[in-house]
C-alpha cells in the first residue's frame, strides 16, 4: 500500500461519482424504464448499466493494473475479491428508489487493498450529497458543494446505552423467502416490541432501500446501527470505509464474528460512541438468538 497515491485515487472517485451524479440526474425519472433482475423486487436500468460502463472505463484507463468489481457486471462464481488492489462499485445503490423517484439512491465507489475499505465515496445526486474517507484521513460529508464537514455529525457522541435507546437501519432486501426471510422477519418484530410482549422497543426502524446510504447515516450519527443480511461487497465497501473513518465499527450481521469479510454478505454496523458499541452488538446478536443468515459469498 506504502506506493499507492490514496489521496489521487480519491480525488479521481470523488470526480467519477460526480460525473455518474449528472447521469443519474438526467435520467430521473422522465425517461426511466427498469427491468428485473432474479425477481420482481430486484430491479436494474440502463442507467445503472450506462453509469457502470463510465465508472469503470474512467478507473481501469487511469488505473490499468487495478482490479474491478461491479454490481453490473459481476459474474456468479468467477467474480472474486483478491487482495489485490480492488476498485468495489455499485452504479445505483438504491435502485428501487431510482425507479420510484424516492430520494435515497447514490453511486457508491469503494476501493480496498488487501481485502481492507481502503477509500470509500458515496454520493446521493438527488440532495447533493457527497460521503468520502480515506483509511486513516477521517470520513467528511459534502453538501451541496458546500463545507465539507467531519463526520460524525456530532464532535462528541453520546455513548449508546441499550436498543432502546437506538434508530435502527434494516433492510427486507429482495431475497424474500426461506429460513433468511423468517429470521428478519422474527429481528424486525423483536426489534420493535414492548418489553412487555418481549421486544427490544427501539427508538423505530428504518427501510432506506441503499446499504451505502444505511452506512452513511451511521457515520453521520443520524442512525445508530445497520443491520442487513443478503447485499453484496459493492453496497458496502465504500460506506465500511466511511463508517470506521466516523468512528463506527462494522461486524457480521451474525451473531459471534467481530471480523467480517467485505463479501461475507452479512452486516451489523454501529455508530462512534465512546462507550457501548461492543454491549450494542451483544444485544442486538442477543435479539438474532439461534438463528443464521444464510447466503453465500
Ligand atoms: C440494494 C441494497 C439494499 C438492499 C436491496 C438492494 P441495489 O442494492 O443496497 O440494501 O436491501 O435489496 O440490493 O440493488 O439498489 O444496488
Amino acid at each position: 500500500m506504502a506506493d499507492l497515491n490514496l489521496q489521487e485515487i480519491h480525488d479521481l472517485l470523488v470526480s467519477v461519482a460526480h460525473e455518474a451524479g449528472r447521469m443519474i440526474m438526467r435520467a430521473t425519472p422522465s425517461q426511466l424504464s427498469s427491468g428485473t433482475k432474479k425477481n420482481s423486487a430486484d430491479l436494474v436500468t440502463e442507467t445503472d448499466q450506462a453509469v457502470e460502463k463510465m465508472v469503470s472505463t474512467r478507473l481501469m484507463s487511469s488505473y490499468p493494473n487495478f482490479s474491478f468489481i461491479g454490481e453490473e457486471t459481476y459474474v456468479p462464481g468467477s467474480t472474486k475479491l483478491t487482495s489485490a488492489p480492488t476498485f468495489i462499485v455499485d452504479p445505483i445503490d438504491g435502485t428501487t428508489n431510482f425507479v420510484h423517484a424516492f430520494p435515497a439512491f447514490c453511486v457508491s465507489l469503494g476501493f480496498a487493498v488487501d481485502k481492507i475499505p481502503t477509500i470509500g465515496v458515496i454520493y446521493n445526486p438527488f440532495l447533493d450529497e457527497l460521503y468520502t474517507a480515506i483509511k486513516g484521513k477521517g470520513a467528511f460529508l459534502t453538501r451541496n458543494g458546500g463545507e465539507k464537514v467531519k463526520l460524525p455529525l456530532k464532535s462528541e457522541p453520546e455513548p449508546l446505552k441499550d436498543l432502546s435507546t437506538c434508530l435502527i437501519g434494516a433492510e427486507w432486501g429482495s431475497d424474500r423467502t426461506g429460513v433468511n426471510f423468517e429470521l428478519k422477519t422474527k429481528v424486525f418484530a423483536k426489534l420493535a416490541a414492548s418489553k412487555e410482549n418481549g421486544g427490544a422497543m427501539v427508538h423505530s426502524l428504518r427501510c432506506m432501500g441503499s446499504a451505502a446510504l444505511n452506512l452513511a447515516a451511521v457515520a453521520t450519527g443520524q442512525q445508530d446501527v445497520f443491520w442487513e443480511g443478503g447485499c453484496w461487497a459493492w453496497d458496502v465497501a465504500a460506506g465500511w470505509c466511511i463508517l470506521n473513518e466516523a468512528g463506527g465499527i462494522m461486524v457480521s450481521g451474525n451473531p459471534g464474528d467481530w471480523k467480517p469479510e467485505i463479501d461475507g454478505r452479512k452486516y451489523l454496523a454501529v455508530r462512534a460512541a465512546p462507550t457501548g458499541q461492543k454491549e450494542i452488538v451483544e444485544e442486538f446478536w442477543g435479539v438474532i438468538g439461534d438463528g443464521r443468515l444464510e447466503y453465500e459469498s
